[in-house]
């Protein structure tokens, strides 16, 4: 095994996720890449390795994160790896649904609340014995200008986010003094799988990103390779970063 410095992604199959691998391929980190879809794990394995040469390793783990059982076996079967883990970016996440709460699908707030608060956190407990016996490591967290400000059929989503702020703020306070940082980027609007997932409908989805210039999963990638570069005594706690067309959550510039 190739240990030098491994960073482990969750939800790389898509978006964020996936240019978040590209983006620390290119600073030379090995990757450890998860996702449910195992063929788009092997997409990006094989996107990778012909960029890069095969200069770095990359180990693929397909599973479902709100499922703690599952989420403990991946946890199991890395440990090597873990042991040499530098950066985990907990970046798996969706929204489902716009309904106001009292229309609301208990099937649709449990996926997103053990998926984004759950299984960030089973995640994070997991690799951070590992962080903390070597004292080094880096946390970043890909919560949202959700986690910021409340919109309208968006109450559970945005509380999901709202708690991945208060557990990045904790953490760092729980990890002061073990040299690990803690980082919370806060995406507006990114062209991504995100609105697809939520809406489940191509055309709604698109017409979301519609004449405006929404952010590019590359952009949030090239920050969090930004963030993790910073020199180890720097810890970048959060970012908010929105497109420039997007004033706020739902004040939106469109080009008609
Ligand atoms: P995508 O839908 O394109 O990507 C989401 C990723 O999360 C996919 O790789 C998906 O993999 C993974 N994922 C979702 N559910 C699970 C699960 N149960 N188990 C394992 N993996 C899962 O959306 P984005 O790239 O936009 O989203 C990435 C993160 O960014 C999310 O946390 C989202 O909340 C956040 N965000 C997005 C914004 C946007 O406007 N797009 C803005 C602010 C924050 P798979 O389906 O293969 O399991
Ligand atoms: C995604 C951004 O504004 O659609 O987290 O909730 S938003």
């Amino acid at each position: 095994m190739n240990v030098s410095k491994w960073a482990l992604i969750t939800g790389a199959t898509s978006g964020i996720g996936w240019a978040t691998a590209d983006a620390l391929a290119a600073y030379g980190y090995n990757l450890l890449i998860t996702g449910r879809r195992s063929s788009r794990l092997d997409a990006l394995e094989g996107h990778l390795h012909a960029k890069y040469q095969h200069k770095i390793a990359i180990k693929k783990a397909s599973f479902d994160i709100s499922d703690r059982y599952q989420t403990s076996e991946f946890l199991k079967a890395h440990y090597a790896e873990l042991d040499h883990l530098a950066v985990l970016v907990n970046n798996a996440g969706l929204a489902k649904g716009t309904e106001k709460m009292q229309e609301g699908s208990l099937e649709d707030w449990d996926a997103m609340i053990d998926t984004n608060i759950i299984g960030l956190l089973a995640m994070t407990r997991g690799v951070l014995p590992h962080m903390i016996k070597k004292k080094s490591g880096h946390i970043v967290n890909i919560g949202s200008v959700a986690g910021r400000w409340i919109y309208q059929g968006g109450g559970v989503y945005c509380a999901t986010k709202f708690a991945v702020r208060a557990l990045s703020e904790g953490l760092r306070m729980d990890l002061m003094g073990t040299n690990i940082r803690v980082t919370n980027i806060e995406p507006g609007m990114v062209n991504t799988e995100f609105s697809l997932v939520r809406l489940g409908d191509q055309k709604k989805a698109d017409s979301v990103y519609a004449n405006m210039n929404p952010l590019k999963p590359e952009d949030i990638a090239e920050t969090i390779a930004w963030c993790v570069a910073r020199p180890q005594h720097v810890n970048i706690q959060e970012l908010v970063i929105y497109p420039t067309d997007q004033a706020h959550v739902g004040m939106v510039h469109r080009e008609i």
